[in-house]
């Protein structure tokens, strides 16, 4: 398997990849760090994601903090207040068993090993002109300690360059180097930092076009960032889950006094695959359902 940036013709792969899980796409994953499995969802699943993600918008599933339903609002206006919810398998069934798909699970079986657990889903909604992220990698934000951390991005509508797809750095996961992160003023990005003293350029990046059931899986330390949507009124929806194999701790905040940092294991997690070697420590609800900033109100720099 050639890396991606050895394709012939400059185009993007047309082909990606299908369920059952080839050893080539395990081979491509490891040597960019992306694949793609096309037709992951069918289009019935989506629609229910859909009508869920118009629920949780329109508070039929109750009120999300920061979020306030504006009387007599459209199915489309209440979309569009939204860029992005976190953890809305808190609230709504579908989502969480969504999180744990079969078809997710036959994939990250292979790329992570027989125990996966999941610990954050996250709904995009980002409407006509909200804003894209800036470069980052995930593990910069949620820390797995065995490099496990695996995103999956399941495309709720066609995502195009033009209404704000992802953008990859090829092989940028192989490093293993968590780069550092810092506030940034840019108005294409929302309040979450980016990565900088990288040894990448944005000519290093290639888009991640892909159609509506595409299931876009990228490692923790890939560097991946989004445009703004620039269409002029088609949303760019996506649901996106996160994953770490089973064995590791997840030290996702800090130890309470007296606690070992080493030992550290933030338990609002659930399985994908496999059994649970922590199982008899129970696990707890910590995080719920909340908004993500669309602008820069509450940023702050960190490293
Ligand atoms: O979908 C987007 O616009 C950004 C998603 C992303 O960067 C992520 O899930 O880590």
């Amino acid at each position: 398997m050639k890396p991606f940036d050895s394709w012939s013709g400059g185009e993007p792969p047309s082909g990606w990849f299908s369920l059952p899980m080839s050893q080539e796409s395990v081979d491509f994953y490891d040597e960019n760090g992306f694949i793609v499995i096309e037709d992951c969802f069918s289009a019935a699943e989506v629609d229910s994601y859909l009508s869920e993600a118009s629920a949780i918008c329109q508070g039929r599933y109750g009120p999300i903090p920061g979020s306030v339903p504006v009387p007599g609002e459209s199915e489309h206006e209440a979309l569009a207040r939204h860029l992005c919810i976190h953890m809305p398998n808190k609230v709504s069934t579908a989502m969480q068993q969504q999180s744990v798909h079969p078809n997710i699970a036959d994939v990250l079986t292979k790329l992570i090993g027989p125990n996966v657990k999941c610990m954050q889903s996250m709904l995009f909604i980002k409407a006509s002109g909200k804003p894209g992220q800036a470069w980052h990698q995930d593990e910069a934000y949620i820390p797995t300690r065995d490099r496990s951390l695996t995103g999956c991005w399941l495309a709720l509508d066609d995502a195009t360059v033009e209404n704000g797809c992802l953008w990859v750095i090829p092989g940028s996961h192989k490093r293993g180097v968590l780069w550092p992160m810092k506030f940034h003023a840019d108005e294409r990005f929302d309040c979450a930092h980016e990565s900088y003293r990288t040894p990448y350029q944005d000519e290093d990046a290639v888009p991640v076009e892909v159609k509506t059931g595409s299931l876009v899986i990228f490692n923790g330390y890939l560097l991946h960032r989004s445009l703004p949507n620039r269409s002029p009124e088609a949303f760019r929806r996506s649901l996106v889950t996160h994953y770490m194999s089973a064995e590791s701790l997840l030290p996702w905040m800090p130890p309470q006094p007296g606690q070992s940092m080493a030992l550290r294991d933030v338990r609002d997690v659930w399985m994908l695959a496999g059994e649970d070697p922590y199982a008899w420590k129970g696990t707890e609800e910590i995080h719920s359902v909340h908004l993500r900033s669309d602008g820069k109100a509450g940023c702050e720099n960190w490293t």
